[in-house]
């Protein structure tokens, strides 16, 4: 209960100046001054944006001195369970020195089961040469947890929220950093690769209570996001992260099923950046982690390039960052395999089957992987695919494809009876503009349908 305590203190005396706060009053003749100031819900630096706020929202949060934003959303509030604070009560912003400017939000849950009060200190580190955001997150539980005492069962308990912190970052998918690396209950580094699976090594990571810190580590510019933990009192935290769609989540462990917490929750982090010496380090000393067979098994996803002819020989790489797009299977999903024994090249393809007339499996490029291929505008293309079928009755096997605007679709002659490898052919007319593109290999009927060497090309 130390740190609530101190958090208490911190909050009633509204004590404007952290570590954070001291790192840059030290800025010496020379060293970069801040000039923070606000106005209308912006918070400027030297009369530059640098984070607007929106309720328990921090938008376009810009981390060092002269940088783009990196953070396109921070939330801050105690979110997630029946009893997230979603009604803003006061947000009060207070400068008392150019060098330091403070956010105090306070708000409550619906029904007035909690309160929480999230207070941001915004100063700067001449060390990091960023911004230091510092943050003290406190939730009271106000009441009884229960709406209500005539019904005694868990459809009542009004949960207490499950997470504190949501990062948005800028950068789309990722595409910015190398990878995610944070520090285990161990000490350790342990990095995450991105691909666009998810994967076990990105969900319920368990954070020790002080001196943890997770980031986005690699970009070449030294532009890398991270959040240092200063203490968690009472979370047992654990950062849920969505690390390959370009979020971060900081969580709370549940206690049991009740949903008891402590009357106070309470954390301390702050954000900032890592310049490019700081962060490569970091990612040479992470370690990923390493899958079982099983895990490799289960998790294993035929990849695919736009500029390659896909012969679904190999697999998405888990160990490593892997942007390419991967194959999925739906429909009557139980009936297909990624085969290791029948190929039109090497030695697999992907196998689709149906037990009735009227079965219909497919496998489709994921396009949440943003792997895809993309039509340009005023240019045709030709998709095409080898199949080879036992498909003794029903519609066949057919390639298809869709157009991600407008949802135009184009399908192959179908394949019907028992065949050797025959070329499936998807020609798509010149686009009036830029679209993705949605291909499927599709099985209709009973039998089975064998599928490999998907090739996407320009045609003039
Ligand atoms: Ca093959």
């Amino acid at each position: 209960m130390e740190l609530l305590t101190s958090l208490a203190a911190l909050l009633a005396f509204a004590i404007v100046c952290l570590s954070g706060c001291a790192a840059g009053a030290s800025a010496g003749p020379g060293g970069y001054k801040p000039d923070f100031s606000h106005s209308a819900g912006v918070i400027y630096d030297r009369g530059r944006p640098i984070a607007k706020i929106k309720g328990f929202r921090l938008k376009s949060v810009v981390l060092a001195p002269g940088e783009e934003a990196l953070i396109e959303e921070w939330d801050v509030s105690w979110r997630g369970g029946k009893g997230k604070v979603t009604t803003v009560d006061e947000v009060l912003v207070r400068k008392d020195k150019p060098s330091a400017l403070e956010v105090l939000i306070k708000g409550h849950s619906a029904g007035g089961h909690y309160s929480s009060i999230t207070k941001i200190t915004v100063t700067y580190s001449r060390s990091l040469d960023s911004y230091l955001y510092e943050v003290v997150s406190t939730l009271v539980k106000e009441k009884l947890l229960r709406e209500g005492w005539d019904t005694y069962s868990k459809a009542n308990l009004v949960s207490p929220p499950s997470e504190c912190c949501r990062l948005k970052f800028k950068a789309p998918h990722g595409d910015k950093w190398k990878c995610c690396v944070y520090r285990d209950r161990d000490g350790k580094l342990v990095k995450i690769p991105f691909h666009y699976l998810m994967t076990p090594d990105k969900d319920r990571l368990y954070f020790p209570r002080k001196d943890a810190l997770v980031g986005y580590f690699g970009d070449p510019e030294g532009a890398n996001p991270v959040v240092e933990f200063i203490d968690a009192a009472g979370l047992n935290s654990y950062g849920h992260i969505s690390a390959s769609l370009g979020e971060l989540y900081l969580g709370r462990l549940y206690n049991n099923v009740l949903g008891h917490c402590s009357d106070k929750l309470g954390i301390r982090y702050r954000l900032c950046r890592y310049d490019g010496k700081r962060s490569a380090l970091i990612v040479k000393a992470g370690r990923v982690r390493k899958y079982t067979e099983e895990e490799k098994e289960e998790y294993a996803r035929p990849r695919f390039e736009p500029d390659k002819t896909c012969d679904f020989e190999e697999a998405i790489d888990l160990a490593k960052t892997d942007r390419a797009g991967y194959w999925e299977v739906f429909g009557d999903i139980f009936d297909a395999e990624w085969c290791n024994d029948v190929a039109h090249s090497g030695g697999r393809s992907l196998k689709c089957a149906g037990e009735s007339k009227s079965s219909r499996c497919y496998w489709e490029l994921a396009l949440h992987t943003k792997g895809y291929p993309v039509l340009e505008k005023g240019k045709g293309y030709r998709v095409t695919a080898y199949v080879k079928t036992k498909a003794p009755d029903g519609k066949g096997a057919s390639l298809e494809c869709i157009k991600l605007k407008g949802g135009a679709a184009f399908k192959s002659q179908p394949i019907t009876g028992t065949t050797g490898w025959k070329k499936l052919v998807v020609d798509i007319p010149a686009s009036s503009e830029t679209t993705g593109l949605q291909i499927r290999l599709l099985h209709e009927g009973k039998g089975v349908s064998y599928f490999d060497d998907v090739r996407f090309a320009g045609v003039r």
